[in-house]
């Protein structure tokens, strides 16, 4: 119970940073359109995705003990259905699907995280829904699943765009479990175009897991081994890594047809591998941590880039003031040099003739500080003149130009600036252009520098407050049943 509310107050901590600190500023500078923390406020979510076929509904309605999502050997579903927990439900009753709602209703629906997918449009709706299911399994996490992957499907087909939509789900998702097959092993199409484009840039790879399912179909352990090297040479090639990522190997008994004799003997290596599917429960019982350290991730990400994109503005600022500066003294100097020059005009060419008509000492003055003042006129006038006009002038190319070479407003020298500088590039363009280069930079300034606290402190401290969590261990549950209070749980906010 403490692991829990512990669990559940760092949760509500840490949305309460995105919204109070981020989504203002992401608003603001047009980063997002809707709530940053819309999407993680929700439950943990476990995503599956796999090829057509691969057992993941099979899985589920194993992890749920009920029959919740159709099976079947030829593709079966072809929607994305979230699975979550129905709280009103008594969970003594028979496991069921107590209540479905559809696309259209979940995406307008604020007390869920999926605003964001409206703009996957009207055909994805209709393949979009949620059940709502009594079972213990969904207490603090959801399961989505997914449309099996195919190899004949081309965007088209399905009327929406897929791997944008997989994208969508993999960037909210906390766990995300990748099911192959043993007669599929990694050559699907749209898997392997998920694998190589979607997920590295949509998410981090500890949240992955790879598994490969249904090995009760291997004819024995020499096909397993052929089918699991094959698989690891393909995930190589998809994710560009080198070295050969954990997978998980598993199947399901209740599914397995029964088999001969014969065959039996050829799958004795069976039982050695069977507790992975174990594991893989435990993986995905693990989800409400992922999603803490998602969520601590999340700030770190788009603190990060909302700070790189504030210091770009910034900086664009602080160009443009030391050119105004510069233009300024330029035009100084110019309209000293125009009045000094008139004045010894007027003095070169008057004094000689007053001289002549033996003018007294009183007059020589009085003709001094009469070219004096007119030379401070017109020194005056084109002071005015080249700061209305030719600073003006000079500005508009100046922006120009500033906009042009927008890389040289941030310094970009390692590769993470890099990145984060790639992802709000266009943004930072975009803002300048709209607004002209006027916005109200001190307020920009404070903006960032609370950003900046915010991001660097109190990521340091949510770290600091989820190995605490991991180390709360099961048998301290029951010892202190006592929620922590308000604000205890994080120093900074
Ligand atoms: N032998 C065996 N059969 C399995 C296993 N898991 C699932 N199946 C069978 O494989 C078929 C496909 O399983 P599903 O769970 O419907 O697969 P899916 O990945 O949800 O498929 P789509 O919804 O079409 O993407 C069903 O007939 C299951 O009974 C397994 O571990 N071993
Ligand atoms: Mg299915």
């Amino acid at each position: 119970m403490y692991r829990e509310n512990y669990y559940h107050s760092l949760q509500a901590e840490l949305v309460e940073m995105v919204a109070d600190h981020l989504t203002p500023v992401a608003l603001r500078y047009g980063y997002t359109d809707t709530p940053l923390e819309s999407s993680v406020k929700w439950r943990p979510q476990v995503l599956l995705l796999g090829n057509y076929s691969s057992g993941k509904s099979t899985l589920i309605n194993e992890l749920l003990q009920a029959y919740i999502q159709d099976t079947g050997q030829a593709p079966t579903d072809d929607s994305f259905t979230v699975i979550t927990h129905d709280e009103s439900e008594s969970e003594t009753l028979p496991i069921r699907v107590t209540d479905e709602r559809d696309g259209k209703v979940l995406l307008n629906d604020q007390e869920y995280p999926f605003e964001s997918l409206k703009k996957h449009g009207d055909r994805f709706a209709s393949h979009f829904r949620m059940k709502r299911v009594n079972s213990p399994f969904l207490k603090n996490l959801a399961i989505i699943d997914t449309p099996g992957m195919h190899d004949s499907h081309a965007e088209r087909d399905r009327g929406y765009d897929y791997l944008e939509v997989v994208g969508s789900f993999v960037q909210m998702a906390d766990l995300i479990l990748i099911l192959f097959d043993p007669h599929k092993a990694g050559t699907v199409r749209e898997l392997r175009r998920s694998i190589r484009e979607t997920l590295p840039t949509r998410t981090h790879e500890d949240r992955v897991r790879f598994v490969l399912n249904r090995i009760d179909e291997c004819a024995s352990l020499t096909d397993l081994l052929r089918v699991y090297g094959s698989l690891c040479w393909n995930l190589s090639q998809m994710t560009g890594r080198k070295d050969i990522p954990m997978v998980y190997l598993s199947h399901s008994p209740h599914a397995a047809p029964a088999s001969s004799t014969e065959s039996e003997d050829k799958k004795a290596y069976l039982p050695y591998l069977a507790n992975q599917r174990e594991e893989l429960k435990n993986a995905i019982l693990k989800a409400p941590l992922h999603h803490l350290d998602h969520l601590a991730t999340f700030i770190e990400t788009h603190g990060g880039r909302l700070s790189h994109l504030l210091e770009a503005l910034i900086s664009y600022r602080r160009k443009f003031r030391m050119f105004r500066l510069k233009n300024t003294l330029i035009g100084f100097i110019v309209s000293l040099v125009c009045g000094g020059g008139m004045s010894l005009a007027m003095l070169t060419t008057e004094m000689p003739a007053q001289i002549g008509e033996y003018m007294g000492a009183a007059g020589l003055e009085g003709l001094v500080h009469q070219a004096l003042g007119v030379g401070g006129v017109i020194a005056l006038l084109v002071f005015i003149l080249w700061m209305v006009l030719i600073q003006g002038l000079f500005a508009k190319p100046f922006r120009r130009k500033l906009l042009r070479d927008i890389d040289t407003l941030t310094p970009l020298e390692n590769q993470s600036r890099k990145d984060t500088w790639e992802s709000i590039r266009e943004l930072a363009y975009k803002y300048l252009e709209k607004t002209g280069g006027r916005f109200p930079v001190g307020q920009t300034k404070r903006e960032h520098n609370r950003l900046l606290e915010v991001c660097e402190k109190g990521s340091r401290e949510v770290r600091e407050a989820l190995s605490e969590l991991s180390n709360i261990k099961a048998d301290e549950i029951e010892e202190a049943d006592a929620s922590p209070a308000d604000g205890e749980t994080l120093r900074t906010k």
